[in-house]
């Protein structure tokens, strides 16, 4: 079955728990952003990992030697997983893996957002991140769910690896068209801005069966 994650990008704390407490039943992972982060502090990702494991997703994209920095605040302070973006090279790929690596943790790569602007820069180079992040060893890849065709693509390039999917919902991607080939979809605001968090995240749940 597909996993679900949900995108916390609330910017309030209480809101924040609230949130997780009432929807984790139906939820596989949380992913936390600067939005949340940033206006509660990091120690919001150990509190958090109560109701469930927690993703740090910082887009680490920086030299090697400061992204291996920001990785260790992530790992150090609960995190699971981090996000970072494959364009920044195999460089600081490696450096945030081997971080990871000292805390058992996962790395994931993004490839492409799944925003419109996606396709003007990072869609060029997408598939040479999802080559290097397999060959580097990282756990999986950010495809985007708003483009199905492409999730497809760099399915059959990352073989094993997870394939993780953003772009759900708000954002116009749709369960139905990416199902077959994800191993966890990331929503947020359909989840975190519905008047019943709980039974939209039960509802989603049941779809991903
Ligand atoms: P929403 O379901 O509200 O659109 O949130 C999607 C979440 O996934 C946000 O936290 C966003 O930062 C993240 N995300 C994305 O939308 N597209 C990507 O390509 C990569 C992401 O991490």
């Amino acid at each position: 079955m597909v996993g679900l994650i949900l995108a916390l990008d609330v910017m309030d704390e209480k809101k924040a728990f609230e949130i997780a407490e009432k929807t984790a039943e139906w939820i596989n992972l949380i992913k936390v952003n600067y939005p949340l982060v940033l206006s509660a502090g990091v120690d919001v990702i150990k509190k958090l990992s109560k109701f469930k494991k927690v993703i740090a997703d910082f887009k680490i994209s920086d030299i090697p030697y400061t992204s291996s920095l920001i990785s260790r605040m992530a790992f150090e302070n609960g995190a699971f997983a981090v996000i970072c973006h494959g364009f920044a090279g195999s460089d600081t790929l490696r450096a945030v893996k081997d971080v990871a690596g000292e805390y058992g943790g996962e790395v994931y790569v993004v490839t492409e957002l799944s925003s419109p602007g996606g396709v003007e820069f990072l869609q060029k180079v997408s598939n040479s991140i999802a080559v290097l992040a397999k060959d580097i060893g990282c756990d999986g890849i950010i495809a985007p769910a708003t483009r199905p065709e492409r999730v497809r693509e760099l399915r059959e390039i990352v073989g094993d690896l997870k394939v993780i999917c953003p772009g759900v919902g708000v954002q116009g991607g749709r369960i139905e068209d990416i199902k077959e080939l994800v191993d966890y979809i990331i929503v947020g605001r359909s989840i975190y801005l519905a008047k019943d968090p709980k039974k939209e995240a039960k509802k989603i749940y049941e779809l991903l069966k």
